[in-house]
C-alpha cells in the first residue's frame, strides 16, 4: 500500500498519525542508535527528514542508517532540491502556497522534477501554508515570505481550498519549527472541516496535550521536531 493511501485510510478510520521531524544538521551521530530506538518506542508512524536549510551532505547516510533498525516510512520534507535522497520512501512535494515567492511556488519544483522522475520516491503533492506563530522562524526568513496572520482565518481557509482545487493531496499547516505559538485549534478546526484531503499540522507543538488538541481539532498528522530533538524522552512524559 502506498504511503498516501495509508494516510487516506487512517483518516477514514480516524487513526491519528504522528511524524517525527529530523533535521540532518542536528543529528548527534554518536547517539544515533539511541535516537532510533527512542523513535521505535514512540507513537511515531512516520519520519520526516529535512529543514528549511540543510548543510549536511549525509542525508543518504542518515536515512540508510535509520532504515537498518526502523521500519517507519521515511518522507523527505525538503527546503530545496539539494535535500532529495533516493534512500527515502517518498517526498512531500511542497509548494509554499501562503507565500508569493515564485522560487518556493514553482522554481524549486521545476529543478526537482527531472531528479524525481528518475527516482523511486513516492511523490505527494503538498500545499504548505505558513501561519504566524509569533516568532520569526527559519522558513519565513529563508523563503522570504510573510506568514499568514491568524486574525484572518477566512484567507487561510481560501488558501487551503485553493491548494486542494489545484490538486494538492495534503495541506500542511505550519507555524514554523520552534514557533512560540502553534497553529490555533480554531484554525485547524476551520480548515479540517472545510477540505477533504488530510491535514498535517506542525510547528511549536511542545506538549502531549498540544498533540491531542491538534488531533481533536481535525489534524490527520501532527509533526514534532524541536520537542523531541530537545528531549528524546518527550513521548514518555505524562
Ligand atoms: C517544522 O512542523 C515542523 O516544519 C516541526 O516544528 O520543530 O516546532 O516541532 P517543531
Amino acid at each position: 500500500m502506498s504511503i498516501y493511501h495509508n494516510i487516506i485510510q487512517s483518516k477514514k478510520n480516524n487513526k491519528k498519525l504522528l511524524a517525527i521531524l529530523l533535521d540532518p544538521d542536528k543529528i548527534n551521530w554518536q547517539n544515533l542508535n539511541q535516537l532510533i530506538s527512542k523513535i521505535n518506542q514512540s507513537p511515531a508512524t512516520h519520519i520526516f527528514i529535512g529543514g528549511s536549510q540543510v548543510f549536511s551532505n549525509k542525508i543518504d547516510e542518515l536515512i540508510s542508517e535509520i532504515k537498518q533498525n526502523c521500519y517507519l516510512p521515511i518522507l523527505l520534507f525538503p527546503g530545496n532540491p539539494s535535500q532529495i535522497s533516493n534512500e527515502a520512501d517518498g517526498i512531500l512535494f511542497l509548494s509554499l502556497i501562503s507565500g508569493r515567492n515564485p522560487d518556493f511556488l514553482i522554481e524549486h519544483q521545476v529543478k526537482a522534477a527531472p531528479i524525481l522522475k528518475k527516482s523511486n520516491l513516492e511523490i505527494i503533492p503538498t500545499g504548505y501554508i505558513l501561519i504566524d506563530g509569533n516568532s520569526e522562524t527559519a522558513v519565513a526568513k529563508i523563503s522570504k515570505t510573510t506568514p499568514m496572520p491568524i486574525d484572518n482565518p477566512e484567507l487561510i481557509l481560501a488558501t487551503a481550498q485553493a491548494g486542494e482545487m489545484l490538486g494538492k493531496k495534503l495541506i500542511y499547516l505550519e507555524a514554523g519549527s520552534g514557533a512560540k505559538n502553534a497553529v490555533p485549534v480554531e484554525i485547524i478546526k476551520l480548515i479540517s472541516q472545510n477540505i477533504e484531503i488530510p491535514l498535517i499540522v506542525g510547528g511549536g507543538i511542545v506538549t502531549l496535550d498540544g498533540i491531542k488538541k491538534a488531533y481533536e481539532a481535525g489534524a490527520a498528522i501532527v509533526v514534532i521536531g524541536t520537542a523531541f530533538e530537545n528531549d528524546i524522552n518527550f513521548f514518555n512524559h505524562d
